[in-house]
């Protein structure tokens, strides 16, 4: 990494005066210059009000662009700012997803009040871009106070939505057998309001039955209660406001009942654990030949029939570290 490579005043200067050009470019720099992270947590904390993280999610194709364009438009109605983050499979094979989402949103996009920006998640598999925290932050620091992220993917991917989210529209569609999919990935464990989209298509009732049924034996399991559950044709815009209104009343809820806080409270616990893990790890790893060294060091005392305590308190004690946040070079930041 270069040395001392930071964001220029006049990109901040901008930001702060509302530039919609300056906030993508912070978007583009948390994307392609994770070591400026720490830089633009810095400066952003204290600009942050408090926006409100919608996560969209569920398999490919069940309507989340279309919800989401439909919900935005309902927010922006009701006098919030937006904010959208569609995460794109970046497949190798097509660009297909990624235009088509920019297509169907396009007719949001010349308003000010909403900022739309796709991210590409590095994975490969869809679900959230470790960049989609950091891009969040942005938009609440920039005075959007409704943000949608929409992700695709199933399974541990979609489960990550749970940490950077705080409420969860997952979205199904009738007829595919996406619900014993999205079964086998756990993902039923993360849906704050289950909305059955394309009510338009045959075997919406039969979705609707599996998914009561569902509920009704995992609610006499866990004593936990089942999320409401919403039907909506978003191409016929249909069934949206209900939708609209479910997701503000439980805002409130979540607000008001200090959920959010311990939400965002937990988010800050794994940033901080996450970050002094990685690098306790790599001054480790700096150190000494760390896997070798450990490989070698247990089959010795496994011969010896030593505890490994003091060497690892030795080691612990080697250990004095220093912040760095070098995770991957600046690719193309200035
Ligand atoms: N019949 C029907 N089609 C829909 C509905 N909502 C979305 N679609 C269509 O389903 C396809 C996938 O929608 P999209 O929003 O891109 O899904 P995503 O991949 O989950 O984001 C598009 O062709 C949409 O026009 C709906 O309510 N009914
Ligand atoms: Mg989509």
């Amino acid at each position: 990494m270069p040395a001392g490579r930071s964001i220029k005043p006049k990109l901040w200067d901008e930001f702060f005066k509302g530039s919609r050009l300056a906030c993508a470019r912070l978007i583009t720099k948390v994307e392609n210059c994770p070591e400026l992270i720490p830089e633009i947590r810095d400066k952003l904390i204290p600009h942050q009000k408090g926006a409100i993280r919608i996560g969209i999610t569920g398999p490919p194709g069940v309507g989340k662009s279309t919800v989401t364009a439909a919900l935005a438009r309902r927010a922006l109605k009701a006098n919030h700012s937006v904010g959208v983050i569609a995460v794109d499979p970046s497949s190798p094979f097509t660009g297909g997803a990624f235009l088509g989402d920019r297509v169907r949103m396009q007719s949001l996009s010349g308003d000010q009040h909403i900022f739309i920006r796709s991210l590409a998640s590095r994975d490969g598999q869809g679900g959230l871009s470790p960049s989609t925290p950091h891009a969040a932050d942005i938009f609440d620091a920039f005075g959007m106070d409704r943000i949608f992220i929409e992700t695709v993917g199933v399974g541990q991917a979609e489960l990550d939505v749970m940490t950077c989210a705080d409420l969860i529209i997952l979205v199904l569609q009738p007829g595919t057998g996406d619900i014993i999919q999205a079964l086998k990935a756990g993902i039923f464990e993360v849906g704050d309001i289950f909305l059955v989209n394309k009510a338009d298509l045959p075997g919406t009732e039969t979705l609707l039955d599996s998914l009561r049924f569902l509920f009704e034996i995992s609610a006499r399991e866990k004593t936990k209660s089942a999320p409401p559950i919403l039907t909506a044709s978003a191409i016929q815009d249909r069934g949206l406001d209900e939708v609209f209104a479910e997701m503000e009343r439980q805002i409130q809820g979540i607000v008001q009942s200090g959920r959010y806080q311990e939400k965002k409270r937990s988010r800050m616990e794994h940033e901080i654990k996450e970050s002094i893990r990685q690098n306790l790890w790599e001054r480790f790893s700096t150190l000494t030949n760390a896997r070798e060294e450990i490989r070698i060091v247990s089959g010795r005392l496994l011969k010896n029939r030593q505890s490994p305590y003091p060497y690892i308190r030795k080691t612990c004690a080697q250990i004095k570290i220093e912040f760095t946040n070098e995770r991957s070079g600046c690719e193309n930041g200035e």
